[in-house]
């Protein structure tokens, strides 16, 4: 790839990238000069950037323009859509937003809008709608993250803090030279490594793995899937069945024990309540013992290997890694917990290459070794609602106004919604059980997104603002996880009629007569500029040395220097745990805690326990006996581009390609390149098949990401053309500790598709109504 210094700079969660740009068209993006590594997932928005897929003008559902909210709401995504003049659709807006506040109260505003939006500090569209709904006094908001939310609930319980310990996990530089056993439940894909949020400047997680191996650390990779770890680091591959960590880690925990290789002097020092564990661990209280024996059959690996693992991760310095999407399973607050308790028992956290760490199979950074630049972010302001929901509870929030959920310790309301704003996310792609979901988006009078391309969450709104892509806009690169800080350059001319979302708010806003509030006077430029001296003021404080803001714009970018020493998760806890105490009740690592036993969850008690997942191999299913493991696709970022090129070549007859193991589909007589049915109670989809032997038997891999496209829109449970596998996902909390997604935990069935293969459309845009003289 050609370095092209000089081309204009853009950023987003993928990477750095110079634009090469033609008669005001971007025609590639190469990766720049100091990425070693650049990923090709940006070539996927190059061929969308116009086009049929691009929304360019205000647009309104039908039935909604012509007889207002609540209107025919089954009929989204259905029926035509109206464009309208931007001054038509603001006053829309901002008459539903004051009729909604004035009849109902903010709390029937939900503007959770949870998603990845895009990467510059600035044009961050839910920081932009958080600020313009608290402007106009507030809304419900959600809580956590897809991502982990059931640790997010429950590491804090144990550590004091998740967050924390998710930014300073220990660096490669530490386990490159004293790590001996990577052991990674869920791999280190480096398909992920290709992201990073808020963006990167450099892509360094393929490299420090190969290093590793060279280095003599020997992997170990426990997942379903072999190709969870490149072959270049000849790691053994070990198939566990899905879901079944936590039980596999007590058989790991059991046989350290019993064997006497346990380090007692650091549970003595350093942890809390492994005195309530061991009768778990030991069988005192239920008659079973969580042997290597009792774990072997419910993960399926042999006695022998399990014993094996133990002696040899106990006598070495050890890494445990556990990926993020052992917390998207049921009882996902378990894995971690138990991981943090299995190093604990082994005696290497804090010391250097040893311990555990939260998915270094996850994104570029974690891992990485860098300064934390201490940036300032565009205000958000005070939202003075307190209604909230758990992230992942959005249909119960719609289907079940007034009813009560638990979270946490602690029992809440679910708010009655009206409105709901999306800016930046894409339910329809992130949520679980989409026909469930369908059901839900019924409910609200009317639903707002921002988005600059048809996909469902824009097709399925009543109101429809386009917004800019981060290529027509000027934005700073600046994440607490990347050395690099970019200035941003807007590249071409907003598509259309496009706007950047905070022009969409502050011209909102200025209907509703609070303008000043959220611009405060600042154009986008100013907002910019006041951003980055804010930072600078921050930096310079930290000793942290970052060049003016004049000479920022014109140097285009600067590295913050790495630090020399290795990053080592809770170092000075081990070095002092007095002087350094965990922010716990007990200042130590909490194996039990009283806190969470004392919430008396019948689903998450007080110390790490295997529970069975609601749907798993172990339970023997007739109807859908495969695991469905819907991941992180590779192509792309989500939903994101997937109606570009680079995504589209690696469809199978148009479809998302599913992975099976040659004995499950010879069962079935698939070849590779069928297009297949998968489906269970919840759904179905169609999806291409690939047969490979990096599938353990029992399970197909579907990534998450393509555009759900129902065949008949307006049927509920229609099945999806396309390969959504969030048709076939359960909707259900982790626990009532954490309420987290359960994804993961899915079991379906597939069949031949015999019928005519039915005409993609997940990629076309709705009818649209133009020239309406009466609304434009
Ligand atoms: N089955 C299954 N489901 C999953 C997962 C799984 O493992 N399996 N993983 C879950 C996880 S971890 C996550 S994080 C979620 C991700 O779910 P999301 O983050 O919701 O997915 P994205 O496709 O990234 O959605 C971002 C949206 O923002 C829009 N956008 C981009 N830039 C801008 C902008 O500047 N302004 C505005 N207004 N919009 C913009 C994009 O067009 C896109 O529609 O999915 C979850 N869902
Ligand atoms: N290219 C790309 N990279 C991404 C993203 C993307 O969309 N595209 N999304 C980013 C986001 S938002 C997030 S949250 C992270 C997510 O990071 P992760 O959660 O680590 O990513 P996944 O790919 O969902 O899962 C990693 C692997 O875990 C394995 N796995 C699934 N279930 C189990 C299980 O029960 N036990 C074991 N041992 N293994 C299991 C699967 O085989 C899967 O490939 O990825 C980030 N990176
Ligand atoms: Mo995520």
């Amino acid at each position: 790839m050609t370095k092209d210094k000089g081309l204009p700079l853009t950023s987003n969660h993928w990477g750095t990238y110079r634009a090469k740009v033609k008669n005001g068209k971007v025609e590639e993006l190469v990766g720049w000069e100091h990425d070693k590594d650049p990923s090709p997932i940006a070539q996927g928005i190059v061929d969308v950037l116009d086009g049929p897929t691009r929304i360019d003008k205000p647009m309104v559902r039908k039935s909604w323009l012509e007889r207002g909210p609540g209107a025919n709401n089954n009929l989204r995504g259905v029926e035509p859509f109206i464009a309208v003049s931007w001054d038509k659709a603001e006053e829309l807006v901002a008459n539903e937003i004051n009729r909604v506040k004035e009849k109902h109260g903010n709390s029937s505003i939900f503007g959770g809008s949870y998603g990845w939006a895009s990467a510059g500090r600035f044009h961050h569209a839910q920081s932009q709608l958080h600020r313009f709904l608290n402007c106009v006094g507030g809304y419900t908001r959600s809580k956590f993250t897809y991502s982990f939310a059931a640790a997010e609930a429950m590491v804090p319980h144990i550590l004091g803090s998740y967050r924390a310990y998710l930014d300073t996990c220990t660096s490669w530089e530490s386990i490159k030279k004293n790590t001996e056993i990577f052991i990674c439940f869920g791999g280190v894909p480096i398909k992920n490594g290709q992201i990073s949020q808020g963006g990167t400047g450099h892509h360094y997680q393929k490299e420090n793995l190969i290093e590793s191996a060279k280095s003599g650390i020997e992997f170990i990779n426990i997942s379903p899937l072999k190709s969870d770890l490149i072959n270049e680091v000849n790691g053994e591959w070990i198939a566990a069945r899905p879901n079944t960590d936590t039980a596999l880690m007590l058989g790991l925990a059991h046989t350290i024990y019993s064997e006497g290789l346990c380090d007692t002097d650091f549970l003595n020092k350093y942890t809390e309540g492994f005195d309530k564990f061991l009768p778990y661990l030991l069988g005192k209280n239920d008659g079973i013992e969580k042997s290597a024996e009792w774990a072997s059959a419910i993960c399926n690996i042999s006695v022998s290997k399990i014993k094996e693992i133990a002696t040899k991760i106990s006598k070495k310095r050890s890494m445990i890694s556990v990926s993020w999407s052992l917390t998207r399973q049921d009882h996902g607050e378990q894995p971690f917990w138990m991981a943090i308790m299995l190093a604990s028992m082994i005696g290497q956290i804090g010391l250097p290459g040893g311990g555990f760490g939260f998915g270094y199979s996850a994104t570029n950074f974690i891992g990485g070794q860098f300064k934390v630049l201490p940036g300032a972010a565009f205000p958000q302001a005070e939202n003075e609602i307190e209604n909230f929901i758990p992230v992942a509870r959005i249909s119960d929030l719609l289907l079940n106004p007034g009813k009560k959920f638990d979270f946490n310790g602690k029992s809440y309301v679910y708010p009655d919604t009206k409105i709901v704003y999306w800016a930046g996310g894409n339910p329809f792609h992130h949520h679980q059980d989409l026909n469930r979901l369908i059901k839900a988006w019924e409910k609200p009078d009317t639903i707002i997104s921002n988005e600059w391309c048809w996909n469902t969450l824009a097709k399925r709104s009543d109101i429809v603002l386009p917004c800019t892509t981060p290529l027509e806009r000027t934005d700073i690169m600046m994440t607490p996880r990347d050395p690099f800080v970019v200035s941003m350059d807007k590249i071409i001319e907003p598509y259309g009629q496009s706007k950047n979302d905070f022009e969409i708010f502050a011209n909102i806003a200025k209907k509703m007569g609070i303008e000043e509030k959220f611009t405060e006077g600042k154009s986008q430029d100013d907002w910019q500029e006041w951003i980055y001296k804010q930072t600078f003021d921050r930096a310079a404080a930290a000793n942290i040395e970052i060049p003016k803001y004049e000479k920022f714009r014109e140097q285009k970018w600067f590295k913050i220097n790495d630090p020399t020493e290795p990053t080592i998760m809770l170092k000075d806890f081990r070095e002092d745990p007095k002087k350094n105490p965990l922010d716990t009740p007990s200042g130590k690592i909490e194996i039990f805690s009283k806190t969470v036993a004392d919430f008396n969850y019948d689903d998450c008690p007080g110390h790490p326990v295997w529970f069975e997942p609601c749907e798993w191999l172990g339970k023997v299913n007739k109807k859908y006996p495969l695991h469905l493991i819907s991941n992180q696709p590779k192509n792309k970022l989500h939903s994101q581009m997937d109606h570009g090129k680079y995504s589209k070549s690696f469809k199978i007859n148009e479809r998302e390609p599913l992975e099976i193991n040659p004995l499950d589909a010879n069962k079935r007589n698939l070849k590779n390149g069928d297009v297949v049915r998968m489906f269970n109670e919840r759904g179905s989809c169609l999806a291409g098949i690939k047969i490979t032997d990096d599938v353990m038997q029992g399970v197909v891999q579907m990534s998450t990401g393509a555009w759900y496209d129902p065949e008949n829109p307006s049927q509920y449970g229609s099945m999806c053309k396309h390969g959504n596998p969030n048709v076939l996902t359960p909707d259900k909390g982790t626990s009532k500790l954490g309420q987290g997604p359960i994804a993961h935990s899915c079991l379906i069935e597939i069949e031949k598709y015999n019928d005519k293969v039915p005409k993609l459309t997940a990629f076309d845009p709705p009818t649209i109504i133009r020239s309406n003289a009466k609304t434009n």
